[in-house]
């Protein structure tokens, strides 16, 4: 259960790398997750409450997955920490932004947004 926590995420995080390609399924969905008021339009107050919403539910499946990395509690995830989920493990160095040998909450939580933002569309 807490293992699909931390999948989801690295999903997030891996998103960098492998952008798009979003299936129409997905876009169906999360269309209708967006247009609350059912009337096929989303606007700017619906689309934005949808994307707060999603930025809250990610940041608390941070929160969860760092708190089942952090065995000791000492609020942080050590390298060895990491080991147990290989996935962590792999994206440990380019997750630990400011290279003490650690990854905290916060450099979590900067990852997902930075995930979630790299995909915001440039004109
Ligand atoms: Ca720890
Ligand atoms: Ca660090």
């Amino acid at each position: 259960m807490k293992r699909i926590v931390v999948l989801a995420l690295l999903g997030t995080v891996s998103a960098i790398a492998s952008a798009a390609d979003p299936k129409q399924a997905f876009i169906d969905s999360t269309f209708s997750a967006m247009d609350t008021n059912a009337d096929g339009r989303i606007d700017k107050a619906e689309y934005s409450s949808f994307q707060q919403m999603r930025f809250k539910n990610q940041s608390r499946a941070v929160d969860a997955a760092f708190k089942e990395l952090d065995k000791d509690n000492d609020g942080k995830v050590s390298k060895t920490e990491a080991t147990a989920v290989p996935e962590i493990a792999r994206y440990f160095d380019g997750l630990d932004t400011d290279k003490d040998g650690f990854l905290s909450l916060e450099e979590m939580q900067r990852a997902m947004v930075a995930a979630q933002t790299a995909e915001t569309p440039s004109k």
